[in-house]
């Protein structure tokens, strides 16, 4: 891994990028990374009290009406889906990320999936179980299994943490799969419908959210969000306008 902006390539600092987004929402987690990188980018504010990931010109940039959208500076398309943002930015500007050929590079890209096909996305299904199911003691009980699910991957991560020796999920080194599990953490401590996840039994992953608390980059993403005070370790639902509906 390099420690500075590539000099070459589309990974430069004065290409602006437009992040699309709503108050703690998904692109919570691509600006982490961004500010982490010191990239410029404009934020284009999407109204979900108003359903504006709907609206026709919302779903030019991204057909699913999901939120967050990155337009990239260089690429023929809009970008969407959390995962593929970051480790398309990690790769380009050659920070954030082992690089193609390192060692740890499977282990990386194995986690980074997990956190997003497994984790992110029984999080969501948690956090609307309506969308799946009708409201009654099925939809309770579904709900409850599904916090025991993400309880279970927010353990499974500890452990590697444990495994690797920390303080970030890869070891020594920071990458984006942590700002992605971080804000993984924070929304099940405080979004699910049904009981929330708390962090004890998990002192590693404890550990890890607070050591990105006090980075700069991440308190500067979080104050953007509208989050106040410690977002990962302690974290209060945003109460800014646009938040989730
Ligand atoms: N798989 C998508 C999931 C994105 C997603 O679920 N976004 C939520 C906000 S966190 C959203 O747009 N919800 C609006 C809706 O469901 O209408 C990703 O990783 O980007």
């Amino acid at each position: 891994m390099t420690d500075k902006l590539a000099a070459s390539g589309s990974c430069t600092p004065d290409r602006t990028y437009r992040l699309h987004g709503s108050p703690d929402s998904a692109n919570i987690v691509v600006r982490l990374l961004l500010e982490e990188l010191e990239l410029a980018y404009e934020d284009v504010p999407v109204d979900r009290r108003a359903r504006a990931q709907n609206s026709e010109a919302y779903l030019r940039l991204n057909p699913q009406g999901l939120i967050p959208v990155l337009e990239v500076p260089g690429q023929d398309a809009p970008m969407f889906e959390t995962g593929a943002i970051l480790l398309y930015l990690a790769d380009t500007c050659d920070r954030l990320a082992p690089a193609r050929t390192a060692p740890d590079r499977g282990r990386f890209l194995k986690w980074l999936f997990f956190i997003s096909n497994t984790l992110h996305s029984d999080l969501r299904i948690a956090f609307k179980p309506h969308k799946y199911l009708p409201a009654g003691e099925a939809q309770k009980l579904f709900s409850e299994m599904l916090v025991g699910r993400i309880a279970g991957s927010l353990s499974l991560l500890d452990r590697e943490i444990a495994a690797t020796e920390g303080p970030f999920l890869l070891g020594a080194e920071l990458s984006c799969a942590d700002l992605y599990l971080a804000a993984c953490a924070r929304w099940a401590q405080i979004y699910p419908e049904q009981g929330k996840w708390g962090l004890s039994g998990v002192p590693r992953l404890k550990q890890l959210l607070e050591t990105l608390e006090e980075r700069p980059a991440v308190r500067r993403a979080c104050a953007m969000e509208g989050i106040e005070g410690r977002a990962f370790t302690e974290p209060k639902p945003v109460t800014l306008p646009g938040a989730t509906a």
